[in-house]
């Protein structure tokens, strides 16, 4: 049986409850909101896809990971890094292409990278991480390891042609492969309608693949949880893929190019609104209140508790040194 060669760090944060799930997506979101202003400022370089508003996905699926599971995402990655618990600093100081980053300053806001916790990495090519998602849970089931891999992909990914081969050797070889589609409605400016010939995900890959599947709301952060515990415990015991599709959305544009007056190109401001009205933060937030759970005044304190990591995480990226120039052709596979 083949081990790891890493050594593990704490495989994922505790998110136990409601109210741990709650000051996650709290994080999540929190960590985002100062990033306009530090890439406008020029502290940040390259890219950054922001994940607000799918930030349940991550929060009720991420912390289920055990010691030994892999995990690989598209660019949208910053929700999945602070959900399995790399450090807030290490992951800003990636952003700010610093030398203290979780990818050594070197990958940048779209490829987040924390091996010690089983992250192989946020992709930018679109279904490409996909493939490598498949590998990885194909070595988990070669060592006999009782793990799993989740992987993350975006509706776009769906038309991607190495998805549906990856797909269909998961199915063939049942593979420990679970497939989260996050469809948040569009592939930058594309409507799914209007990429997809057959929208209904899940049927395409249960008839195609032999992949089991399901959908789930993913603006509610219990139901995704919910059916998180529910399939991996399954595919823990049976070692096959499953196809976890989650109705998601997206309040800011594709990426900083995508600004408010490009997106009214492809989606209505009505149509923001009426998903912000099923805001998974807030949703969870007057549930709780509801049962008494918690107070507006803990809800903000919340709120401000994370705004002061994320401070704090910016001071340390703005303190930190870069990359040397030396380090420039460290952990560069060429040749043989
Ligand atoms: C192979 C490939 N084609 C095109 C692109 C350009 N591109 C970047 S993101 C994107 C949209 C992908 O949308 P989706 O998979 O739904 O993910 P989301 O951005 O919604 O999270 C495209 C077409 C790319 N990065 N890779």
């Amino acid at each position: 049986m083949g081990t790891v060669a890493v050594k593990q760090a704490k495989p994922h944060v505790e998110c136990n409850s409601a109210l741990e799930m709650l000051r996650m997506m709290v994080l999540i979101r929190e960590f985002e909101a100062p990033c306009d202003q530090q890439y406008r400022a020029g502290k940040i370089g390259g890219y950054v896809h922001y994940y607000n508003g799918q930030e349940a996905v991550a929060t009720g699926l991420v912390p289920l990971l055990r010691n030994g599971d892999t995990m690989i995402t598209a660019y949208r990655d910053h929700g999945y890094a602070l959900a399995l618990g790399t450090s807030p600093q290490s992951i800003m100081a990636e952003l700010f292409g610093k030398a203290t980053g979780c990818a050594g300053g070197k990958g940048g806001s779209m490829h987040l990278y924390d091996v010690a916790r089983g992250f192989l990495g946020g992709y930018g090519i679109v279904g490409g991480s996909v493939p490598l998602a498949v590998g990885s849970a194909f070595a988990l089931k070669y060592r006999n390891m009782p793990n799993l891999c989740i992987t993350f992909l975006g509706d776009g990914a769906m038309e991607q042609g190495a998805v549906h081969e990856a797909m269909n050797m998961a199915g063939l070889y049942h593979v420990p492969c679970l497939f989260v589609l996050e469809n948040n409605g569009y592939a930058m400016g594309t409507s799914v309608s209007r990429h997809a010939a057959e929208t209904d995900f899940v049927k395409r890959v249960t008839n195609g693949y032999a992949i089991e599947g399901e959908r789930v709301d993913g603006m509610d952060v219990l139901a995704v949880r919910a059916a998180g515990e529910r399939v991996m415990e399954r595919m823990r015991e049976d070692g096959r893929p499953f196809f976890l599709e989650a109705v998601t959305y997206r309040y800011a544009g594709h990426g900083f190019a995508d600004n408010a007056q490009q997106q009214k190109f492809y989606r209505t401001d009505e149509e923001i609104d009426a998903y912000r009205h099923r805001d998974p933060i807030d949703q969870l937030y007057h549930l709780m209140e509801k049962h008494g759970d918690i107070t507006e005044a803990d809800f903000k304190r919340m709120q401000a508790e994370a705004k002061a990591v994320v401070e704090e995480a910016i001071r340390f990226a703005e303190e930190s040194p870069f990359p040397s120039p030396d380090s420039l052709f460290e952990n560069v596979l060429s040749g043989n």
